[in-house]
């Protein structure tokens, strides 16, 4: 009896002291938990399409927050965007779309639509002198390497624009990796 009352008259002095710390990190403001999240201001990656290039070609697209890609078509003829990572074999585009599963914004000539993508690919097409929008979250399950590229073909050229050059790379990181 008497060691029972000596050990239980421990346990509460270890709660208070226990309920006291914490109670002194929330007063302090010391957040518990690191949450890496960088401000709320949504990040924008331009590009600008040329016959017959992306600048830049390679991306570096952050999990977790909401992106904005801005494609500016500074060529002559219409370009267009698709990402992915195994590429048809008839060059028309990738077999897995790197926004496979994924809700995204596009704005197109004024126009904003909004599409969840499954198996089919998502394509932006922006004709000369015009600016289109994807904007999205990238989910941290998509963390890694991807392509790019334009598929469209030209009358004097008849070859697809990925052929000539009109390619580039992706990584997909998550908020610590990305350097800001
Ligand atoms: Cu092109």
């Amino acid at each position: 009896m008497f060691f029972t009352n000596r050990s239980s008259s421990i346990v509460p002095q270890r709660s208070i002291l226990i309920a006291l710390f914490f109670s002194l990190i929330t007063l302090s403001g010391i957040p518990l938990s690191v949450n890496a999240k960088p401000d709320s201001a949504d990040s924008v990656i331009s590009i600008t399409m040329k016959n017959f290039k992306f600048v830049p070609s390679n991306i570096t697209i952050p999990a977790g927050e909401k992106v904005t890609l801005k494609f500016h078509n500074k060529g002559t003829v219409t370009h267009a965007f698709m990402a992915g990572n195994v590429l048809t074999k008839e060059l028309e585009g990738f077999k897995n779309g790197l926004f496979s599963g994924m809700t995204v914004v596009k704005k197109v000539n004024g126009k904003t639509s909004k599409k969840t993508y499954h198996d089919q690919s998502l394509m932006l097409g922006v004709k000369p002198n015009h600016t289109a929008t994807l904007t999205f979250t990238m989910p941290e399950s998509k963390e890694g390497s991807y392509h790019f590229g334009c598929f469209k073909t030209t009358g004097t050229h008849n070859v697809k624009h990925y052929k000539l050059g009109m390619k580039g790379t992706i990584q997909v990181k998550g908020n610590l990796a990305v350097n800001k």
